[in-house]
């Protein structure tokens, strides 16, 4: 198969792309099309690797409402109303709304997610049904499962046995939640345990950290330490990080000095967390969206997820990247031209770091052809026209294709 007139990564000249048994085996300018090989012009169209949704809730996904809304708009609300749609859980209702969920995501040329699932739960209902249903998805995205202690480790009955149960039936990522225990004690205990948990078995980590306005939330030295300490480094990631909007520049200065050294990925969610943060604020109100621009420009890797679709925390939700690289850009002032032009990387390189997919993720010879085609000649006219994803090819076949609308004006 031979795609022709590929614009990838926003390159000033196009390129052919020639798929052959499930690889890209070469990409260069003007390939002559072989006898009877199918070919398909994509006229100058934008090519990027797959979109990665980085962070999002599928256990709770299309829950919103069911059985309570979210009144306040607070994550403390969110928990609560969680809490009780745990409660009516089975494995059918939850393979039904991933499946739904996922299928979303891939009509929009997301092909990877990484997806925490509460392991607050006595019998695991959830994390047994996602870790079955992935097997079912395999051939539209690669799905990670992140061990996610919704309601604590140290302050539920029983977190770390529950922990550690989910890691025996197959987790491929650790998570924790300090800004939820009880206690900064607990807390710290937590990220202890929670990093020799993922450092014993090989595990990647990623805690939800500092998910608050409260400036004195500091679960992020401890998890950038441990993951120093114990040469974890890159495979932790830490998401939300909303306390760092918060913290005073005196001590970010101090702090990134570890963040560095520590070489942790970061992952915001702008769009859940302007919607969650600020909440105990009159006016001005904090948007609560961690330090993007500044992470960025010392060289640390930062990532855009989503974090839910239309569920007790956040009622909306599409299944596309978009919004949030769009919102994000515009909560984090990163609207520069060329912040603008390579906003992409937030949801497809950066993301690709988040869940060390290695060398195998990307545009180039030898590896699985896996793309998206977007109806827009570089990443800055479909951001800012919403450009839709016209086909996303996996290994080789084409899994989701979108006509763009006709919009005519008639006077
Ligand atoms: N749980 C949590 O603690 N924080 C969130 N943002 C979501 C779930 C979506
Ligand atoms: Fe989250």
């Amino acid at each position: 198969m031979l795609y022709q007139n590929a614009r990838i990564e926003n390159a000033k000249e196009t390129q052919d792309i020639r798929v052959e048994n499930g690889c890209f085996s070469e990409i260069a300018a003007s390939l002559v099309p072989r006898e009877g090989e199918e070919v398909c012009d994509l006229g100058g169209r934008l090519v990027l690797p797959p979109f990665i949704e980085p962070h999002i809730h599928l256990d709770a996904t299309l829950t919103a409402g069911d059985p309570v809304w979210n009144m306040s708009g607070t994550l403390f609300e969110g928990i609560e109303c969680w809490a009780k749609r745990k409660d009516k859980l089975n494995a059918e209702d939850v393979k039904d709304r991933v499946r739904r969920a996922v299928r979303l995501y891939a009509s929009n040329g997301v092909q990877y997610l990484r997806t925490h699932v509460d392991v607050t739960d006595p019998e695991l209902v959830a994390l047994r049904a996602i870790l079955e249903v992935r097997e079912e998805l395999r051939n539209i995205a690669d799905i990670q499962v992140v061990a996610f202690p919704q309601e604590g480790i140290l302050s539920f009955p029983n977190g770390k046995g529950l922990m550690e149960e989910a890691v025996r039936l197959g987790v491929d990522v650790i998570g924790a939640i300090p800004h939820f225990e009880f206690t900064r004690e607990y807390s710290v205990e937590s990220l202890n345990f929670a990093c020799e948990l993922a450092a014993k078995n090989g595990l990647l980590m990623d805690v939800h950290c500092d998910e608050t306005d409260d400036d004195q939330s500091r679960g992020l030295e401890t998890l950038a330490t441990r993951a120093l300490e114990l040469g974890l480094k890159d495979k932790v990631t830490a998401s939300h990080t909303c306390a760092m909007h918060s913290y005073s520049n005196a001590y970010v200065l101090k702090l990134m000095r570890l963040l560095k050294m520590s070489e942790i990925n970061f992952v915001a969610n702008p769009l859940v967390n302007t919607h969650l943060e600020g909440r105990a604020d009159t006016y001005p109100k904090r948007r609560g969206v961690t330090r993007v621009k500044e992470l960025t420009e010392a060289g640390i890797n930062v990532a855009f997820g989503n974090d839910d679709l239309f569920d007790p925390w956040y009622p909306m939700g599409c299944g596309s990247m978009r919004d949030t690289v769009y919102l994000g850009l515009h909560v984090t002032q990163m609207m520069g031209y060329e912040d603008i032009l390579n906003s992409y990387r937030f949801v497809t390189t950066n993301a690709a770091k988040v869940l060390h997919l290695g060398e195998a993720y990307g545009i180039k010879a030898g590896n699985p052809a896996s793309f998206v085609v977007m109806d827009a000649k570089d990443y800055y006219e479909a951001l800012s026209y919403n450009a839709p994803v016209t086909l996303s090819v996996r290994k080789g076949e084409v899994i989701a294709c979108t006509e763009p609308a006709r919009k005519q004006v008639l006077k």
